[in-house]
């Protein structure tokens, strides 16, 4: 049993959340931030800012911890450790790479059907100035057995 750290970048403005379509690997097929392995020795910050760099071209300018989601899938000792992240200032334009597609999306139209389940019950906060932290049980990739999210920073003043 081990826990393997990730991350998870999520780039937004007032407007718009940038997705990558997934093109290979885990998570082929959905609209995805950007994230993935911590490497040994590489802090989340770090990792956080070679992930994008590597998927999405973009270096971030105010990167933000946003809080941590924990996941397990059933049969597997594994837990992925996700250190979540937000970014709404970047140098670089979007660009498609190897592993992922870039696209913006408009926060209303956020394409949740085609994205992994358990976002629904984390990303809305995380727009709304949130930081959580969040537990899933899936049973495969596309079955969420328990979920438990909570809010563990909620803005007092939001600044635009
Ligand atoms: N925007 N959300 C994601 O990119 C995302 C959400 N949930 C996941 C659950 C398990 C996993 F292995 C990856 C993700 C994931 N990339």
């Amino acid at each position: 049993m081990a826990t393997v750290p990730q991350t998870l970048c999520l780039v937004y403005t007032q407007e718009q959340i940038l997705l990558g379509m997934k093109k290979r690997g885990f998570g082929a097929g959905r609209w995805n931030g950007f994230g993935g392995k911590a490497k040994a020795d590489e802090t989340p910050e770090a990792a956080a800012r070679r992930e994008l760099l590597e998927e999405a071209c973009l270096t971030p300018l105010d990167l933000k911890s946003r809080g941590v989601l924990a996941f397990e899938f059933e049969g597997q000792a594994d837990i992925l450790e996700v250190k979540l992240f937000s970014c709404g200032h970047f140098n670089g334009e979007p660009k498609e790479t190897e592993e992922m597609r870039p696209q913006w999306f408009a926060l209303s139209e956020i394409p949740y059907k085609e994205m992994w389940p358990d976002d629904i019950f984390w990303l809305p906060l995380v727009l709304q100035g949130k930081n959580v932290e969040g537990k899933f049980l899936f049973k495969d990739k596309d079955t969420i057995l328990k979920h438990n999210v909570k809010i563990i920073w909620f803005p007092k003043y939001q600044n635009h």
